[in-house]
């Protein structure tokens, strides 16, 4: 087994600054008020670096220098932008262990994740959007023999993005790509409890970006998301994090008239029909990893698959050997290359997921295995660790009903197929989901009647960039991935053009 060293020894590969300011115009700013707060590392707790407090005058700030870059951004060729995106990328891929180890210390997460997936699909990323915005076309339509209709995708301007904890580069990314794509200038605030790892990034790619195209504005959400999701300088807003914010972020955009998307919350099912368990062969076993799916990044992914659904037939056994699976799942230091579970990426998170535990037990959901904070001893103990929990329970329970994110299954059974539909539905979100079933009629009819945006069937958690990420019901509003997303990223101009001096 090998570990990476932290940030900060001499044979590291980052050495974060001790402070970092707010990124604006292409050069680092002070915050206005003068404000810092202290970042600490989940895998140890302790400080390692401090981040600007940013506040409504440095989200101004940042808005002058977007508004400045806006409009020679929005006027590059397609193949200008998709040279710079090609760039980020290739810079990314030549920086990926550095890069890795930056996320993993301020997140929390295994560096045999950041490795092998964040930051190799970050990579992909940009070159997908790199690739669709040169396919990109308008139109024309021959409206009568002398009026012509043409269709432009225009740039909107300056858009406002503020992402989350749990993907802190790739959420990033999934925004920036896009965006940048399209034309567009971007104010983005990264979430407060991991909010170094961009900088990193940023001292990276910063000279291949015109000053003012992107700016990253540090903070609270109150103090600094606020104020620049309900600005009446920015044209659009996308967010991802909590369903509650996202429902204030749409008031805040509902005063300027202006599109937001979500991505929000989930409760997601994983459904196992009973012809999963017919043979216990490779499919069977790939079954079962798709059940630990759960614990993939300490849970705290808007996807986890959290409520597991299993045909009563199988469910005994199928229980049974997923718990070994699940025990088999190795936690350990985010930095040793074979650890598979690292922290919680913050204090607050780890006692929201222990407060749901006691939940748990206190509505008489069983313990299976886990249950509780895992303290790995030595530097560690100050960290935020959680054993990865399987409950045993039932759908009305609220381990089933709301999102934990944390390491923490809710299992349940189902007689039949309406039966499994019927408890898969039966909840607010609709974002993920999986499906395990050998016959294929059963696959696609699950795949089709489950409400949710993205059903993985016979696999889960992989995010290829070109396919549409989003949710249904109150997950959410809008897609990720995919080249649709530059709809929600262009405007439509329609020139309406007459050739004839006769008229119409
Ligand atoms: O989310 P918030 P939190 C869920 C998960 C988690 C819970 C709370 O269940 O336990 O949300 O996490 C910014 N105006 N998810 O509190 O508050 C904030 O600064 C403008 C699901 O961290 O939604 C951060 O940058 N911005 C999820 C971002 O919003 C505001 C990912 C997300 O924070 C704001 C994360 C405001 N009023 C958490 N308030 C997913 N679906 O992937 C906060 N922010």
């Amino acid at each position: 087994m090998a570990r990476y060293a932290a940030p900060g020894q001499p044979e590291g590969l980052v050495r974060y600054r001790d402070r970092y300011d707010h990124f604006i115009g292409g050069e680092y700013v002070p915050p206005a008020k003068g404000g810092y707060f202290a970042n600490p590392t989940p895998v140890t707790g302790a400080v390692f670096t401090e981040i600007a407090r940013g506040t409504a005058e440095d989200v101004e700030r940042a808005l002058d220098a977007a508004h400045g870059a806006a409009p020679a951004w929005g006027r590059t060729s397609p193949a200008e932008r998709a040279l710079v995106l090609h760039r980020i990328a290739d810079r990314i891929e030549a920086n990926l262990e550095a890069l890795a180890v930056a996320e993993t210390w301020d997140n929390g997460k295994p560096i045999r994740e950041t490795l092998a997936a964040d930051l190799p699909l970050a990579v992909d990323h940009f070159r997908y959007f790199a690739g669709v915005i040169r396919a990109r076309e308008g139109g024309i339509s021959q409206i009568s023999d002398d009026l012509v209709a043409y269709h432009f995708h225009e740039p909107l301007g300056v858009v406002a993005q503020i992402i989350p904890w749990n993907f802190p580069l790739l959420m990033a990314t999934w925004k920036l790509a896009p965006a940048l794509a399209a034309g567009n200038a971007v104010v983005l605030k990264p979430a407060e409890q991991t909010p170094a790892s961009i900088h990193v990034l940023l001292d990276l790619i910063a000279d291949l970006l015109p000053p003012g195209v992107l700016n990253v504005v540090n903070g609270f959400g109150v103090e600094a998301g606020k104020p620049l999701a309900s600005s009446p300088r920015v044209a659009k807003v996308a967010f991802t994090g909590e369903t509650t914010t996202g429902r204030l972020i749409m008031q805040y955009a509902s005063e300027n008239i202006i599109p937001v998307t979500l991505e929000l919350g989930g409760k997601s099912p994983n459904l196992f029909f009973a012809d999963v368990a017919a043979q216990r062969d490779a499919f069977y076993d790939k079954a079962l990893e798709g059940f630990t799916m759960f614990a993939l990044n300490q849970g705290e992914v808007c996807t986890c698959p959290s409520r597991a659904l299993i045909q009563s037939t199988i469910y005994d056994d199928f229980l049974a050997d997923a718990t070994t699976r699940t025990e088999a799942v190795r936690q350990g230091h985010p930095l040793d290359t074979e650890t598979m579970i690292g922290a919680q990426a913050s204090n607050d998170q780890l006692e929201k997921i222990l407060a749901y535990l006691d939940i748990g037990r206190r509505e008489g959901a069983r313990v299976v295995t886990g249950g509780e904070r895992a303290d790995l001893g030595g530097e560690l103990s100050g960290g935020y660790y959680v054993t990865p929990t399987i409950f045993e329970g039932d759908n009305k329970m609220r381990i089933f009903q709301e999102e934990i994110f944390g390491p923490v299954v809710a299992v349940t059974r189902f007689a039949d197929y309406d039966d499994a539909i019927k408890t898969a539905n039966d909840t607010l979100y609709g974002l993920g989901a999986g499906v395990w079933a050998r016959d294929g009629r059963t696959a696609y009819r699950a795949g089709r009647d489950i409400q949710a945006g993205r059903v993985w069937v016979n696999n889960y958690h992989a995010y290829p960039a070109a396919a549409a990420f989003g949710g249904y019901k109150q997950s959410g509003i809008g897609r990720e991935n995919h080249r649709m997303m530059l709809d929600h990223y262009q405007q439509t101009k329609n020139l309406l053009v007459s050739y004839t001096e006769n008229a119409q």
